[in-house]
């Protein structure tokens, strides 16, 4: 990517590593619509597994559906033991409302998720309208979301340490001298 960089102002830069090695993360994955959730999985494990995660750093959670998600997101976010989640459902369109309660509360839970944990919660959640959007997104023409998400995890794992630790960006240039009068 090209440097976003003016003549004058060079800001400080920060960003989340790509290695899974020594990170703990949790995945609560839903089973309805389980042909296409299964699919995002293994796609997520595949990324941590190349990125170096172990599997004991690994904890996968199932539950019913996508509205479930954010519950067991955030009772995972609250025990401290994980740097990153991966939530993952999907929430095909029918003739009834019900598919926009499905989604707008499983989004809005799972943000709510980790804004009140500060724990990162990567949101792998298909809402589409037929059957062919979701196969096109859980490994046909448009790649895999869970593949996207796995990677997601590692780096917002990665960013969350450097941010607990200060603020992680480089040293400011002319550090030292105050320009302050
Ligand atoms: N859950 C999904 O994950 N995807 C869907 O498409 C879906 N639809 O369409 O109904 C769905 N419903 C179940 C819901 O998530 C809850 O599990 C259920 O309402 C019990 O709370």
């Amino acid at each position: 990517m090209k440097d976003l960089v003016t003549e004058k102002l060079v800001p400080g830069k920060m960003h989340g590593e790509l290695s899974a090695a020594g990170l703990r993360f949790g995945i609560v994955s839903s089973r309805f619509n389980n042909f296409i959730t299964d699919r995002l999985l293994a796609a997520a494990l595949d990324a941590l597994e190349r990125a170096g995660a172990a599997s004991q750093d690994v904890h996968v959670v199932h539950v019913p559906g996508a509205f479930e998600l954010p519950l067991v997101a955030k009772k995972l976010a609250l025990s401290g033991k994980y740097d990153a989640l991966i939530a993952i459902g999907c929430v095909l369109r029918g003739e009834t409302a019900h598919y926009d309660y499905v989604c707008s509360e499983t989004s809005r839970g799972l943000q709510l998720a980790q804004m009140d944990t500060g724990v990162p919660v990567m949101f792998c959640v298909l809402t589409v309208d037929t059957l062919e959007q979701a196969i096109d997104r859980a490994g046909l023409k448009s790649g895999n979301k869970g593949f996207e998400a796995g990677l997601g995890a590692i780096e917002m794992a990665h960013l969350s340490r450097k941010l607990r630790a200060g603020t992680g960006l480089s040293k400011p240039h002319g550090r030292g001298k105050s320009r302050r009068k």
